[in-house]
């Protein structure tokens, strides 16, 4: 049996979690992480790939920056695509901003590290984690680690274990209401030992579907299909993979260039987001609170923005002052109604519902306006550059 007190205990080993870790110490303020899986699995999950330039900045400013400067590919704007052809929107030329190419895994990998550097306390493999008193000032955290029952006592308590971890539920059901929505569609994506076909992000709409040409590194490539959500990826040849890409995202003297997958899953697409981020002393950061599909790569950036400002509120408590803590719900929540809005945007034009074929045909015609409009006035296209590259509150 151990019992340790911490200022802040933090349910959750991914991006969101560590990161609060990492900014608190920076703040002087100490705490303890409480992950259920190993350090392994934490570091090979593949997800994210885009961080906004608030993001870029902000884990510089944390000392975080080194590998991210040397590695990460720094992209002046994307491509959008439709009708058979490819239309560049170049944010830097529109609003002076750009985002940069690093993976969602690469930043793990680099909190991973500062943390071991650091000596911070980390417990992987966690069993059977529970919180407790969250309505009290005193609030604990109980798992089994190694074989020994442990209770970490806290001033607070932060849910950072993602969309199906055990905080958010923790809250009681009359205090809290979820807004979900759910689409008719679904992605595939792969990682390809191969050279990227394109410089930057192209993001395409085609008869078949959305398609996607992203990367991680100027040898590897990380590409995405819309399928349905119930189809099974063993229905999934690479080389069936290939060939819905290479009709979907080719143009006329282009070519797609192939290579061996290294990975390929399924992933469903949703939009959420809980009515509160906190409850008592409990507090919800990145995808334990809200979830966006994939579109608009706000997933990883919302979860670094929510982090931003609860280590600020939680800072400025130590100081005597708990205006940004009592407010950090409402001010996080704000901000990611607006991000909620961008990526279900950017998401239903891009990809096909699949629907009764009149209207679906209607629809079709009606996304190809959209996209027409938006690559061809300056106006929508600095409100794409603004909220792609990141919004500034
Ligand atoms: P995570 O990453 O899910 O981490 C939660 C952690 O909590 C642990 N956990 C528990 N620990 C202890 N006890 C329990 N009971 C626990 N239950 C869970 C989990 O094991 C895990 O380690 O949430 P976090 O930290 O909030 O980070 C959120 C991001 O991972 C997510 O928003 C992004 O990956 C979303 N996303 C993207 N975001 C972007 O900003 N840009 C992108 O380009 C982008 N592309 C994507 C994406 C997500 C994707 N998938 C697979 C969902 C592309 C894809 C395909
Ligand atoms: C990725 O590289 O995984 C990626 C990029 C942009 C998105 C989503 C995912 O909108």
């Amino acid at each position: 049996m151990s019992h340790e007190k911490t200022p802040v205990v933090i349910i959750g080993a991914g991006p969101a979690g560590l990161l609060l870790s990492w900014a608190l110490r920076d703040a002087g303020i100490d705490s303890i992480v409480v992950e259920n899986r190993s350090q392994d699995y934490v570091l090979a999950r593949i997800r994210a790939g885009v961080l906004e330039q608030g993001s870029v900045e902000y884990l510089t400013r944390l000392g975080l920056g080194e590998r991210l400067k040397a590695e990460g590919l720094e992209h002046d704007g994307i491509y959008l695509q439709y009708g058979g052809e490819r239309h560049r929107i170049n944010f830097n030329d529109l609003i002076g901003r750009t985002v940069t190419v690093y993976g969602q895994q690469q930043v793990v990998k680099d909190l991973v590290t500062a943390h071991e550097n650091a000596g911070s306390t980390i417990y992987y493999e966690a069993t059977d984690v529970a919180v407790h008193d969250l309505d009290s000032a005193a609030p604990s955290v109980t798992f089994g680690h190694g074989g020994e029952k442990h209770t970490v006592s806290a001033d607070f308590v932060v849910g950072a274990d993602g969309f199906h971890g055990i905080c958010r539920s923790a809250i009681p059901a009359h205090d809290i209401t979820l807004f979900d929505r759910s689409y008719p569609f679904a992605w595939l994506g792969i990682l390809a030992d191969v050279a990227p076909s394109s410089d930057e992000l192209v993001y395409a709409l085609h008869e078949d579907g959305f398609a996607m040409l992203s990367m991680r590194s100027p040898e590897v490539s990380r590409l995405y299909i819309q399928v349905d959500p119930a189809d099974d990826i063993a229905r999934w040849s690479d080389e069936r993979i290939w060939g819905a890409l290479q009709t979907r995202l080719g143009v006329p003297g282009w070519t797609l260039t192939e290579g061996p997958i290294t990975d390929k899953s399924i992933t469903p697409m949703r939009s959420f987001v809980a009515s509160t981020l906190s409850y008592g002393t409990l507090f919800l950061v990145g995808d334990a609170g809200h979830i966006v599909p994939p579109t608009g790569a706000k997933g990883l950036n919302s979860a670094i923005s929510d982090v931003t400002q609860l280590a600020e509120a939680l800072a400025a408590h130590y100081r005597q002052d708990d205006a940004l803590l009592a407010r950090y719900s409402e001010t996080a929540l704000a901000r990611q109604w607006r991000v909620q809005q961008f990526s279900r945007w950017m998401t239903d034009m891009l990809h096909r519902s699949p629907g009764d074929l009149q209207s679906d045909a209607f629809d079709y015609r009606s996304q190809v306006g959209q996209l027409d409009y938006v690559t061809h006035s300056p106006h929508a296209q600095r409100m794409l550059a603004e909220q792609y590259t990141g919004l500034l509150l």
